[in-house]
Parts: C-alpha cells; sequence; structure tokens
C-alpha cells in the first residue's frame, strides 16, 4: 500500500512524499514525482526520516521525572497518571497565578498546521485556560516585518519563476543545503548567479560570483548597488511613478551610500559593488532570492525592506522572473481564525516573546511562568543564551511538559514528558514557504508503544481538565476542513497537493516611503542599521547544517558521523593571530557562554568572521553549544533573533584555562 504523505520539517520545500506500507510497517519513504517542486527527491536528512521513526532512542511512553532537573532520569507512567497530574498542576496554577503563567513554547519541529505549527497545536485548549501567547520570533519575524512595510505584505515571487530568471542574486542563502529543490529552477534558467554571503557556501561555490560583505551589511550594500543603478539612470521610471510611492525621498536616501562608502562598510572592493550594480543596471528580469539566515542581525528587518525596494527601482516586480522570494508564507490565505478559535479566550492576554525564553523564566513576574509546555521544540539546544535558558528551566517551581519524539537537551527538564506521534503515524496539512503549494499528509501506520498525536493529546487533557467546550473535542478531520475552508480538500488529499493561487506583489504601491513603519517608531525610509553585539572578536556565524534541521537528526548516527565533530572555520590570517592551525581544540567564548570545537582554517570565511552551524546536542557535544554565546537581543523589527550577531573570542583550548574560568564566572 502506498500512502501519501509531506515532510513536517522547518524546510521551504515543504516536500510531497509517498510511504510504501507493507505489514502495517512502512518500509520506504520517497518523495511524490508528481509534486512539481518535490520532484521524487528528498534530501539527505529526510532519507533517514524512517530510521528516526524506528529509532530504538524513540520516545514511546509517558515519563516522569525522578532525577533532578536537568539529568534525564525518568520513570515510565500511564497516560491517565501523567494527563492526570498535568490537569491537577495546571488548574494549581490557574488559580493562585491566574492563566497567564501558562506559556504554550511552540518550536519549529513540525509545520503541520494541526500537530505542530508554532503557536497552533492545542491552541483552542490554552485559550479556554486563558493562556499567555506565544510569539514565535526565533526565525523569521524581522525580515517578513520588513517586507511587510515595504509591499504591504510577504508573499514576493512565485519560486518555480526562478527558472526565467536572467540574473539571480543568492543573497544571504544557501539553498543547497537548507531547501535544494530551488535550485533546479536556478538551473533551468541558465541565469548568471551571484552569491552573497561572508562565507564561501555549497552554494556559493557553484555560482558565477561570490562577495564576501562583512555579516549584517547588506542594506548598505543594496542601497550602493541601488547608487550604481540611478547613476547610470537605469531605474524603470515608469514604474516607479505608477507603482510606488517616496520615490523622491528615498533616492536621496540611496545618494547617500556612494560606492565608496559602501565598501567601507561592507569591506567589499569598490569594483566588485560598482560592476554588479552595473550587472543589474542592464539584465531584466533580476532574481533575488534571500533567506532568514540574512536577517538574524540587529538591522535584519531593515536588510528586507532594502532588498525588496531593489526589484521596485529596476521594475523587476512586474516582469515574470523577476523580484525577491524570502518566504511564500505569505501568500497562503487560509482560515485560520476557525482554527486557532481566539475568541474562546476569556480576556485579553500578554503574549511572550519565543527568543526571550530565559529572560522570561528568570526574570518575569507579573504573573510569572509557573508552567511550560514544550511543543515541538528544543530551546536548549536551538533558543538564544544556552545557560540562562538552563537556569530558567532549571527552577523548582516551574512545571514543565514536553511533547517530543526524543530525549533531547530539553527533554531532560521536564517534570513530564509525553511521546508524540512521527509524520507517517497522524493526519496533518502544511503549506510550503518555498513554493505555492498545500501539502496533505495521510497518517500510514500506527505509532509504535502509547505515542500521541498533538491533537489526540490535547483532547484527552481538555477531558482530565473536566472542560465542556465542544471545539476542544473537534477530530482532525474537522480541524482540517474548518482550516481549508474554499479548497478543494479532496483533491489535496487524493493527490497529495494543491497550488494556490498567489497574492499580488506588492499588495497596492510599494512603499519606498513607509507610513506603517513610521507608525511603529522605525524610520520611514529604509535605510542601513549595523550589527549591534557590543563584544569584541570574530562575528560567528552560525547558518544552517547540511546534516541536520536546526536540532532534529542531532542525535542520528550516521547523519552525526557525516558531519563529524563541531567546527569552527576561520580565516588563515584569524587564525595565525590566534596561534590557530588546522585542526586545533579551540575555545569560543564571550561574555554569556562558551563552547568547545576543532579550528578549521579555510579562506572559505572572509577575515573577521568565524563560522559554525547550528542543530548539535549539547549533551553530545561536551555539554554545550554554540548557543550558549548567542544573545536574547532583539533584531530591529518584532523582537526577532540575532544568531548570526553574535561576537566571539577564539583562543586554543590548552592555552585558555583561565579564559574558561571567566567564562565561567561571567554565567554565575
Ligand atoms: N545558533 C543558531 N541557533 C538557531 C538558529 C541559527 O541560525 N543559529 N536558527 C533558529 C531557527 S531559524 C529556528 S526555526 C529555531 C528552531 O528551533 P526549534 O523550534 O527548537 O527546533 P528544533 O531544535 O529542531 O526542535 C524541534 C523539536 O521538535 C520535535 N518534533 C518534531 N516534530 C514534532 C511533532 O510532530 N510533535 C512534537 N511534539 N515534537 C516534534 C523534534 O524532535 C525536535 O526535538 O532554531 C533557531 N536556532
Ligand atoms: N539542512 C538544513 N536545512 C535547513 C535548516 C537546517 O538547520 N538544516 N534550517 C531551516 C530553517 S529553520 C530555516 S529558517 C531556513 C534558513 O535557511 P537560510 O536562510 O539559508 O539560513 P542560514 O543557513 O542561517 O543562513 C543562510 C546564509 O546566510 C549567510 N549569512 C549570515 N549572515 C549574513 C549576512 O549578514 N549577510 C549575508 N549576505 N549573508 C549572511 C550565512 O553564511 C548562510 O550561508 O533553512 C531551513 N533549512
Ligand atoms: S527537509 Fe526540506 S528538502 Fe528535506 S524532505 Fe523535508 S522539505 Fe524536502
Ligand atoms: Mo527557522
Amino acid at each position: 500500500m502506498k500512502v501519501l504523505g509531506a515532510c513536517p520539517l522547518d524546510c521551504p520545500d515543504a516536500c510531497s512524499w509517498v510511504v510504501t506500507v507493507r505489514d502495517g510497517a512502512a518500509v520506504e519513504l520517497r518523495g511524490n514525482k508528481e509534486h512539481p517542486i518535490t520532484r521524487g527527491a528528498l534530501c539527505v536528512k529526510v532519507n533517514r526520516y524512517l530510521e528516526q521513526v524506528d529509532s530504538p532512542e524513540r520516545l514511546r511512553y509517558p515519563l516522569r521525572r525522578v532525577g533532578a532537573k536537568g539529568e534525564g532520569r525518568f520513570e515510565r507512567i500511564s497516560w491517565d497518571e501523567a494527563l492526570g497530574e498535568i490537569a491537577e498542576r495546571l488548574t494549581g496554577i490557574v488559580d493562585e497565578f491566574g492563566g497567564e503563567a501558562i506559556w504554550p513554547f511552540h518550536g519549529t519541529g513540525s509545520l503541520g498546521y494541526l500537530q505542530g505549527l508554532e503557536g497552533y497545536a492545542g491552541r483552542r485548549l490554552f485559550n479556554v485556560l486563558g493562556a499567555s501567547l506565544h510569539k514565535a520570533t526565533i526565525c523569521s519575524i524581522a525580515g517578513t516585518t520588513g517586507l511587510k512595510y515595504t509591499l504591504g505584505g510577504s508573499g514576493g515571487m512565485d519560486p518555480e519563476d526562478f527558472a526565467k530568471s536572467e540574473l539571480i542574486l543568492l543573497w544571504g542563502t544557501n539553498p543547497l543545503t537548507s531547501g535544494h529543490h530551488l535550485w533546479k529552477f536556478i538551473q533551468d534558467s541558465g541565469a548568471y548567479t551571484v552569491a552573497i554571503d561572508p562565507i564561501r557556501t555549497k552554494t556559493a561555490e557553484r555560482c558565477d560570483e561570490h562577495l564576501a560583505p562583512l555579516p549584517g551589511t547588506d542594506a548598505a550594500l543594496a542601497l550602493g548597488l541601488l547608487n550604481v543603478i540611478v547613476g547610470l539612470g537605469a531605474q524603470d521610471q515608469e514604474y516607479i511613478d505608477t507603482h510606488t510611492v517616496g520615490w523622491p525621498e528615498f533616492r536621496d536616501r540611496i545618494a547617500e551610500f556612494t560606492p565608496d562608502r559602501v565598501a567601507e562598510i561592507t569591506g567589499l572592493p569598490v569594483a566588485s559593488i560598482v560592476a554588479l550594480g552595473e550587472r543589474i543596471a542592464r539584465t531584466r528580469p533580476t532574481a533575488i532570492r534571500a533567506s532568514q539566515g540574512i536577517q538574524r542581525h540587529a538591522g535584519g528587518g531593515m536588510a528586507l525592506r532594502v532588498l525588496a525596494c531593489l526589484p521596485g527601482v529596476t521594475g523587476d516586480w512586474a516582469i515574470p522572473g523577476g523580484g525577491l522570494h524570502y518566504s511564500t508564507s505569505g501568500h497562503f490565505k487560509l482560515d485560520e481564525p476557525a482554527l486557532l478559535r481566539m475568541d474562546l479566550l476569556p480576556h485579553p492576554v500578554r503574549t511572550l516573546s519565543m527568543t526571550r525564553l530565559g529572560e522570561a523564566l528568570t526574570e518575569i513576574d507579573d504573573p510569572p511562568v509557573k508552567a511550560l509546555f514544550v511543543i515541538a521544540a528544543n530551546p536548549v539546544g536551538s533558543n538564544p543564551d544556552q545557560n540562562r535558558v538552563r537556569a530558567g528551566l532549571a527552577r523548582e517551581d516551574l512545571f514543565t511538559v514536553v511533547l517530543e519524539h526524543f530525549m533531547t537537551d530539553t527533554a531532560d527538564y521536564a517534570d513530564i514528558i509525553l511521546p508524540a506521534t512521527m509524520q507517517p503515524e497522524h493526519l496533518d496539512v502544511l503549506a510550503g514557504y518555498g513554493h505555492l503549494y498545500l501539502v496533505w499528509n495521510d497518517p500510514a501506520v500506527a505509532p509504535p508503544g502509547e505515542c500521541l498525536s498533538t491533537t489526540e493529546t490535547f483532547r484527552r487533557l481538555a477531558r482530565h481538565l473536566g472542560l465542556t467546550e465542544p471545539a476542544l473535542y473537534d477530530s482532525d478531520e474537522t480541524l482540517a476542513e474548518q482550516l481549508l475552508a474554499g479548497y478543494d480538500t479532496a483533491r489535496l488529499r487524493a493527490q497529495g497537493f494543491l497550488k494556490i493561487t498567489p497574492q499580488p506583489v506588492p499588495a497596492d504601491k510599494l512603499q519606498f516611503l513607509s507610513a506603517r513603519a513610521l507608525a511603529a517608531g522605525h524610520d520611514p525610509l529604509p535605510g542601513y542599521t549595523p550589527p549591534a553585539d557590543p563584544g569584541d572578536g570574530l562575528v560567528l556565524i552560525s547558518a544552517a547544517s547540511h546534516y541536520f534541521l536546526n536540532s532534529t537528526f542531532g542525535a542520528n548516527p550516521e547523519l552525526r558521523r557525516r558531519s563529524g565533530e563541531p567546527r569552527v572555520t576561520l580565516h588563515p590570517r584569524d587564525a595565525a593571530a590566534r596561534e590557530i592551525t588546522d585542526g586545533t581544540p579551540i575555545l569560543i567564548a564571550n561574555d554569556r557562554g562558551s563552547f568547545e570545537a576543532v579550528a578549521e582554517v579555510s579562506d572559505r570565511v572572509r577575515p573577521g568572521v568565524a563560522a559554525t552551524t547550528k542543530g548539535r546536542w549539547a549533551k553530545l557535544s561536551g555539554g554545550s553549544t554554540v548557543n550558549a554565546t548567542i544573545a536574547e537581543r532583539d533584531s530591529d523589527y518584532e523582537g526577532g533573533a540575532v544568531f548570526h550577531d553574535n561576537r566571539v573570542r577564539i583562543t586554543p583550548l590548552r592555552a585558555s584555562a583561565d579564559v574558561t574560568d571567566s567564562a565561567a564566572s561571567a554565567m554565575r
């Protein structure tokens, strides 16, 4: 038997897949050949998904903590005991502190609307309890907000149109690692390709040209390119006059960013800036692919605003194969209100920012967070400020429930662990963020042990709480129907995918001058916001690993073997200055924390920059990871994370005993 499903992971490609079931077991998982983006191929990670499903390490039964928080010692209990205890604790907390003392902390482990998606799973129940709202600030919010200021929406180009481009700028994005299906469209185009990335990534290696600016300076670079374009008189005046707002003001801003000034800010040669500006000026259509990595900086939202203005000046927004693709999420108009049922809230409640978990758990007192539900997230591994997150999770008075597949660094801190189903075992619906297709996932096999879907877990918890609201008991099919009102659900289910009609881009006139930005307290004009880590040392970028998906797969034996030990790459000049050679064990530290790795000395990174990858498990990497060095600081718009705006001191490990001491004392 073959069952259609979809990859649930936080990846733009939202692949459609086919599960082959024999004797009740999933024996094969393949990319769906019919899906126009998946085209039969998954990826190096998800080719091993069934290994994860069948893993001996998989959590199969509810567990109760018997050791200290963080120690990871648990005993098996029944679902009735687990849910009974949770109901009792929640009731006590709501009575004493109010519902807002509960924080449903959602990660991106699954992007399924029913089983995982940030802020969705279980929200109806949390609404009835009056729990705090979760703001998903960890990934893409700054860029999305910047795009909304400029474009009115954040949807952007249809990625399939990249096949029609003549010039493609891969700007702060590494598709061959973090969403490789776009690459086929880039290849089909035959376009001239330029990678703009402080690191010579797998993608940059395959491009015709690579520019390596200093991190966090992209807005200045884009303004410099526009300076060249406008200097040549190559702006599309007709597009500007009919489709944009605020050109005279923006033109003045552009004039401030001469190639000389931009060269100084970005660390790029003047000639490279001028040459690329000239190339853009003469090439239609030009497409920009920027993704989330580029906006993990103090000025990340501003960077996306400026990037979206570029095709507004050249007129590319009006040409198929031209424009900007960041995330297609904004094109999907599903009936989210029907799914979320915010009307069930008894009164307005506060919102807590995902990236400020450490602060919230250790400082907030109005009311304090007393119950934390961790749903498809691994904040010890993936959040900023690992040490502060650990300190918060270690609080004896905090009641932590973790819904998981594996015993992660975060699950070690749980009071109760609830075993969750994996994708071939439950029903779900997803929307791609790197294409315009809805994808459907039917359950193919029965879950192992006593694993339950997130939806069923919350239906049962509602019963244990004695709640009578009928919406808390809707079946998965009903939830999907409510979400997909107006769509042909039968067709979606039968074929596994369905292309949606995109929203117009820009939604109305493109706002060079943004009244919305001004109203939110920001510069109404796009500009350049410099990096903000006040520390010294190299800028450490921790981008997507080829072998892990955030911290998912971080314990898969084969993928760990292939990724090797934790490495930090330094430019030969920066390495020599620190007496570091290739293979030297090093300590990477700042005032927030430290971790250990092996040095890789290579000109793949530009001087002043160091590179590593995200997704390691702390307990499999000597106790801490790069996230111990990252600040819980907000970027410019809406509290976005600043993972790549991170300065660190790097020293050879043997000579750094004193540094370790000072890092440890900084942590205390
Ligand atoms: N250093 C550094 N850190 C980063 C980033 C960075 O660039 N650099 N990027 C950040 C980004 S972009 C993101 S999106 C965040 C992601 O951070 P998180 O949302 O914490 O993602 P993961 O670390 O993958 O953890 C997801 C967990 O969900 C579990 N899971 C998967 N599916 C399900 C399910 O259906 N049900 C349940 N209950 N659990 C499930 C997985 O087993 C996994 O442990 O990480 C951020 N962390
Ligand atoms: N294999 C794999 N795929 C993934 C993920 C994963 O962990 N592993 N994570 C998924 C998730 S959650 C997300 S959000 C997406 C994110 O995917 P991407 O947007 O690709 O995110 P990153 O890998 O963080 O950054 C992309 C590139 O931006 C570069 N970069 C960093 N700072 C700057 C800068 O200031 N300027 C410029 N020009 N470039 C910069 C980095 O060096 C990196 O090569 O990928 C998804 N896909
Ligand atoms: S992680 Fe991305 S590329 Fe890999 S199977 Fe999932 S959606 Fe496809
Ligand atoms: Mo993300």
